[in-house]
């Protein structure tokens, strides 16, 4: 059993010499600016500002990283492709997420996060298709769910689904709601299995 509530902030991280000692496992939250990474790390360790909670996007620019155990831990990833942020910066976005995804030996998956009312754009894609690719795991959380009426957002869940069956087997994928949390125990089930590699 993985205590998602022990959680606590280890370090951020601007380059890789700052990331902290790659060994255990992590997992780690990747989503465009604004998608509710950080609101859904929230919800899944009960904490209320373990990870910064912004109404400007774009503001968790640094990767972050969080302890569940000494061995065990949970990465938020800065968001992608905030319009506002210059050239320069998105450039360094890149820099520094392909390093971590390439490099880390630690990382069991990902958890893809996309708001449900506007789900698989180019950057979402190309998550999938470098995970299906690269063999990493991914679960993908449709959030926001509450935006959306039951069975408006079970039909967006199937549909986007099927859409996804062309990654294959590495990716999965559920409905998430911070806000009403909606999901987190399909969610910690999810994580538990991918940290204790069940
Ligand atoms: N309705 C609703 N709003 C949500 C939910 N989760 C997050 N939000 C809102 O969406 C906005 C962005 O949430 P964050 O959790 O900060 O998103 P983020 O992906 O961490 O954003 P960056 O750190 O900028 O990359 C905030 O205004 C949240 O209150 C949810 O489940 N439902
Ligand atoms: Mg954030």
């Amino acid at each position: 059993m993985i205590h998602f509530q022990q959680a606590t902030f280890l370090k951020s991280a601007a380059k890789v010499s700052q990331f902290p000692e790659d060994i255990g496992s992590e997992v780690a939250f990747v989503g465009r600016s604004n998608a509710g990474k950080s609101s859904a790390l929230n919800a899944l360790t009960c904490q209320k500002k373990l990870a910064r909670v912004s109404g400007t996007p774009g503001r968790t620019q640094l990767i972050n990283f969080f302890n569940l155990t000494e061995e065990v831990r949970l990465v938020d990833l800065p968001g992608y492709g905030y319009a506002a942020v210059p050239k320069a910066v998105k450039n360094a976005w890149h820099v520094l997420i392909d390093k971590y995804l390439t490099t880390r030996k630690s990382l069991k998956g990902l958890v893809l996060l996309m708001d449900i009312r506007h789900p698989l754009q180019t950057f979402e894609q190309e998550v999938l298709e470098w995970c299906s690719k690269s063999h990493l795991l991914v679960h993908v959380l449709l959030t926001k769910a509450d935006k959306l009426s039951n069975s408006a957002a079970r039909t967006q869940l199937d549909k986007v689904a099927q859409q996804m069956e062309q990654y294959g087997e590495v990716a999965s994928i559920q409905l998430f709601s911070a806000i009403k949390k909606r999901g987190i125990e399909e969610l910690r089930e999810k994580l538990s299995k991918w940290l204790l590699d069940l």
